[in-house]
């Protein structure tokens, strides 16, 4: 059996994806995400130029030798772009050996470890109020865990909060929007908003907060230091990670567990934060980090140090990573929670896919072949790319500062 044909399938359907279908000579095909937010040409240039034609004729069982021949082939290694393109192979690949063996991906990779994966939804309000109110529909909508991210007064925009009560695609048409950002205002008023919070909603349910990469490591440790009260489930990106021994300081200041992540897309990213102990959840992709055959050493090794995966699953992740990612989850003995920020209805008819929510957690039956998900192309095609970007962030005095 030999890999035949290959293709990039770029669609728009009030959001842009990539995916990469891989055809065999037998006639049977997989799916993989190549999804890069704002960069989505690049990694298709990448998989047309670079990768598909070499690619050609090989057998697409053997999915660890091609993933280490376009690692180490490429000598260029890591990166997002490339690793983002590894992915959507690896998936794809990964899809068409659950095909071919008449099994789900999880099933390969060693059974179901649970019966589903628990999800975290998002609660955006404007204001205090409003996401006080967007957690209590959180609830009453079955989730269990629930990420909080509010808007600051004097802040015009802030991360994750939307133009309306629950709606937040940070990705825009047209050219990077620009935000001003003040550390300051926001310290202040994010203990005060999970103060109300807890107080609405009580003990039980499960509270996440995105810092979103914009404090020093000191500003994070007082943040983490502050919210302790409120016992979250985890504080996310409170400090860029590209230094990851600035984790230390926080670590030495607070007791809140530390998620970091999304924007890894190796094991290097994460060795010592992992080793060190400096965090709690892993939150690399499948899409942005090599697929399965890499998260899956990820996870392993996180999971010597007692650190859960905690997936990235925002509207940019398209339901083929999605369904990746609930295979993966089903399996992965560490896994710990999972972001689940749901597509459009349109999105969803463009990809078609197994796994559903139910009462909080992410679930998919027994028997589908492959990752259980598919694309319709045709109506892929009445939705053609628009160029859009996410937004920048500068400081009150103009300078750039961590979107
Ligand atoms: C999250 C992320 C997203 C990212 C987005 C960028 O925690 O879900 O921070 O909101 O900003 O996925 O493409
Ligand atoms: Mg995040």
């Amino acid at each position: 059996m030999k890999i035949e044909r290959l293709q990039t399938i770029v669609t728009c359907p009030g959001r842009n994806f990539v995916t990469v279908k891989i055809t065999t000579s037998d006639g049977v095909h997989g799916l993989g995400d190549a999804t890069l937010n704002g960069r989505e040409l690049a990694v298709r240039a990448y998989l047309e130029e670079h990768v598909f034609p070499c690619l050609v004729g090989r057998d697409p069982r053997d999915i660890e030798d091609i993933w280490q021949y376009l690692y180490r082939g490429a000598y260029w290694r890591r990166g997002p772009v490339t690793m983002t393109a590894i992915a959507a192979i690896d998936m794809a690949l990964w899809d068409i050996l659950g095909k071919l063996a008449g099994m789900p991906v999880y099933r390969l990779l060693g059974g179901r470890s649970r019966a589903g994966l628990m999800v975290y939804g998002h609660a955006n309000g404007r204001d205090h109020e409003e996401a006080v109110d967007e957690v209590r529909r959180h609830v009453e909508a079955g989730y269990q865990a629930v990420r909080v991210q509010s808007g600051v007064p004097g802040l015009d925009k802030v991360y994750g909060v939307g133009p309306a009560a629950g709606f937040y695609e940070p990705a825009q048409k047209g050219l990077p929007p620009e935000e001003r950002w003040d550390t300051a205002l926001y310290l202040r008023h994010t203990p005060e908003l999970f103060r109300k919070v807890r107080e609405a909603v009580g003990p039980d349910v499960h509270l996440l907060h995105d810092a979103h990469h914009r404090l020093t490591p000191i500003e994070a440790g007082r943040l983490g230091k502050d919210l302790e009260p409120y016992r979250l489930f985890w504080l996310e990106d409170p400090t860029p990670a590209e230094n990851q021994e600035s984790f230390r300081l926080i670590r030495q200041h607070t007791t809140t567990p530390l998620a970091v992540g999304e924007v890894f897309n190796s094991v290097w990213d994460c060795k010592d934060l992992i080793r060190e102990q400096l965090i709690d959840y892993i939150r690399s992709t499948l899409v942005h980090a090599g697929g399965i055959t890499h998260l899956r050493r990820i996870a392993d090794y996180a999971a010597l140090y007692q650190v859960r995966t905690g997936f990235h699953g925002a509207t940019d992740l398209s339901p083929v990573c999605m369904a990746a990612a609930v295979n993966f989850g089903l399996w992965a003995p560490n896994f710990g929670i999972q972001e689940l920020m749901p597509h459009s209805a349109l999105t969803d008819a463009v990809f078609p896919h197994a796994y559903r929510f139910d009462k909080g957690f992410l679930v998919m039956d027994d028997e589908v072949p492959g990752l259980g998900v598919e694309i319709d192309e045709a109506l892929a095609a009445q939705h053609p790319y628009e160029r859009a970007y996410l937004p920048v962030a500068r400081l009150r005095d103009g300078a750039m500062w961590n979107w």
